[in-house]
């Protein structure tokens, strides 16, 4: 890893604030280590931003908005084209860099690279493509039309679970829309953030372009809290826990700002009668075990339809026992370990409360301390809908197998929680699958057919309804999330005729 390490600029001891080109903080004042979950070692540290520096980022920012909204979005977007050349060139050591410090196996982090890189291509035709609509005017020389400013420093605070692609959904968009961007990634993966950081730092440097349209800090809920109370900050977008979520919305609402939440999932795949089984099998398991069961799009319950729920079970129970843990780094890897020993705390817990509620773990589980660090073999286990730990997000790799009678209590089930990002359907019905995206079908941001509930691509918009907290992020139309809509009328007559045919009389 030395030689990743010194390719993306990371050393043992590493300033955790930038505005562009300058980084600053030191390490010896405060600092957060970085482990690997691989085996537990520390693998450098990276400064804390102290509330000082944090004010510097958010002068340098403000004044950074007030040239780069003025810079033509196509202009903007070369920049972000850029950024995602010298991420197509990075893309080998930050891809393994993400999986050495945050545990995904290689593929997946390279993956996540790739995210960064088409979502910078998409940002970049997107410079060309910032549409307001025109209206016609209800009065006679009149004509009416909307445009979208840009909005000003945006905040961005990502998760350990996917360390820089998040990151690039919000930062590549908010860029070609004239923001400015302050990052707080998760403390869990600081060396992901300064990588990252650096590399597009380095782009900016040949421009002249003031700093602080790109910034970092670094640290804890702390830096969180100051971002979410900053009036500087029009926009929070926060990936995170659904309390994250629900501390930071209080917060940025009391102010009357904009929130961007993509919080908790509990991803459900609905498997009719009517379902190719085989497929089906291979998507469970890479939805299931991807990301050692810690994407928020994770696949946690599988609904089966009664009548094919042995089958898929044995089928399951055969693909588990032939699964491949450990060192991420490896190729021939198909699950890492997790993040770190709370998270394995956590998984033990919940295995426990799937027995307490009556639920029964028929594969798995178990805490693989032979390896070293945080590994452990994920479980399978027959549940109830309604338990309380089925209706909660474990973040681990554990999927409930949950049998259902007919496609309409299938349904039913799959909405039947307090989440709403993704979900799919497996079925060659077009009826069911029909229904399942129906008005009255799933209730999710995401509803796949025939694939898994992870591995959205950034084309779409990505997020989800209910607790996952609303927000859209990545492609679409949400870009609009991350400027202001103006609506101008324009009288062009030599007279002044009022709307709603009001004749006021002077
Ligand atoms: C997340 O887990 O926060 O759809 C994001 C997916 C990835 C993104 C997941 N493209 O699984």
């Amino acid at each position: 890893m030395q030689e990743v390490f010194e390719t993306l600029g990371i050393g043992d001891r590493n300033p955790g604030t930038s505005t562009g080109e300058s980084f600053f903080g030191d390490p010896g004042l405060a600092a957060v280590a970085s482990h690997t979950p691989t085996d537990g070692t520390r693998i450098g540290e990276v400064a804390l931003t102290r509330r000082e520096e944090y004010d510097l980022v958010m002068d340098r920012a403000l004044r950074a908005f007030d040239v780069w909204r003025m810079t033509p979005a196509p202009r903007r977007g070369e920049i972000v084209r850029q950024i995602g050349s010298e991420l197509r060139e990075f893309k080998a050591p930050l891809g393994r860099l993400v999986s050495f410090e945050m545990g995904k196996i290689l593929q997946e982090g390279l993956g996540e690279v790739q995210e960064m890189i088409d979502i910078a291509d998409f940002a970049v035709g997107q410079s060309r493509m910032l549409y307001g609509k025109t209206m016609h005017s209800e009065r006679p020389h009149h004509r009416m039309y909307e445009q979208w400013h840009p909005l000003g420093p945006v905040g961005v605070i990502s998760a350990f679970n996917f360390p820089v692609a998040v990151y690039a959904w919000n930062a590549m968009i908010a860029a070609v829309c004239g923001d400015v961007v302050v990052w707080k990634g998760s403390e869990k993966t600081p060396l992901c953030s300064l990588a990252v950081q650096r590399i597009i730092s380095r782009v900016l440097a040949r421009h002249d372009l003031p700093e602080g349209i790109f910034n970092l800090v670094t640290g804890d809920r702390q830096v969180g809290e100051w971002m979410a109370k900053d009036e500087r900050i029009p926009l929070i977008s926060a990936t995170g826990s659904i309390p994250m979520g629900r501390s930071v919305a209080h917060c940025v609402a009391s102010r009357l700002g904009r929130t961007i939440l993509e919080l908790g999932g509990n991803n459900a795949m609905v498997v009719t009668e009517k379902a190719d089984l085989e497929m089906t099998a291979r998507a469970a398991v890479f939805g299931a075990i991807g990301t050692a069961g810690q994407r928020c799009t994770t696949i946690r319950r599988l609904l089966v339809q009664e009548d094919v729920f042995e089958e898929v079970r044995d089928r399951l129970l055969g693909a588990y026992a032939g699964l491949r843990i450990g060192d991420p780094l490896d190729e021939r890897t198909v699950m890492g370990p997790l993040i770190d020993a709370e998270a394995v705390e956590q998984m033990q817990a919940a295995l426990l409360r799937i027995k307490e509620e009556g639920g029964e773990v028929i594969s798995g589980g178990e805490v693989l301390d032979e390896l070293g660090g945080h590994f452990v073999r994920p479980a399978l286990a027959v549940a109830e809908n309604e338990f309380e730990i089925v209706q909660e997000e474990t973040f681990a790799p554990i999927l409930y197998l949950i049998p259902f009678r007919t496609l309409e209590e299938g349904i039913a089930k799959q909405n039947g929680v307090r989440q709403g990002l993704s979900s799919a359907i497996f079925s060659r019905d077009v009826g069911e699958i029909e229904a399942f995206l129906s008005h009255r079908g799933s209730d999710c941001g995401i509803a796949n057919v025939n694939i898994g509930t992870s591995g959205a691509e950034i084309g779409g918009a990505f997020g989800g309804e209910k607790e996952t907290g609303g927000g859209r992020e990545a492609g679409s139309d949400a870009w609009k999330a991350y400027m202001r809509r103006q609506t101008n009328t324009i009288n062009w007559g030599e007279e002044l005729p009022l709307a709603q045919g009001i004749d006021f009389g002077v």
